[in-house]
């Protein structure tokens, strides 16, 4: 599966559950959640090499990894995690993250490439999942 290309997002669902769970509060969580409405993914890869960079109005990150490698990256709330992102099928990528200080909630994410071209990212807090669905732009 290649995930390379610019994405905008059609929709999301409990992202702000999410970061509830992780304990951000509502006036930062508002500032939150109206950014993310709006992000800019772009994706380069090469084989097991992936490089994801999606931008907002208020944070922007940027990680590049080896599918079966683990990586150093931040929690959706910025928190320093390390990453291990293995394929769980040809076309998904499962990636496990552990909080590099500190107590916190089980977190990961996953990406899946649908057979009609989309894009699902799946963040995990504890219990909560986030969907959202991305299209190539
Ligand atoms: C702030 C303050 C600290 C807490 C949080 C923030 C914003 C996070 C954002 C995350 C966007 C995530 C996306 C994920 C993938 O689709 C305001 C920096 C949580 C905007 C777009
Ligand atoms: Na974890």
């Amino acid at each position: 599966a290649d995930f390379s290309g610019s994405w905008k997002m059609k929709s999301s669902e409990n992202f702000e559950d999410l970061l509830k769970a992780l304990g951000v509060n509502v006036f930062l969580r508002k500032i939150a959640v109206a950014a993310a409405s709006k992000p800019a993914v772009e994706i380069t890869q090469q084989g097991e090499s992936l490089s994801i960079q999606t931008s907002t109005s208020v944070r922007t990150t940027h990680v590049s990894f080896m599918v079966g490698e683990s990586f150093n990256e931040t929690t959706v709330d910025g928190r320093p995690c390390t990453s291990f992102p293995k394929w769980e099928t040809d076309r998904k990528i499962t990636c496990e993250q552990t909080l590099q200080k500190g107590e916190g909630p089980e977190t990961s994410w996953t990406r899946e490439l649908t057979n009609d071209g989309q894009m699902i990212l799946n963040m995990r807090v504890g219990d909560f999942v986030c969907t959202r669905v991305y299209e190539r732009d």
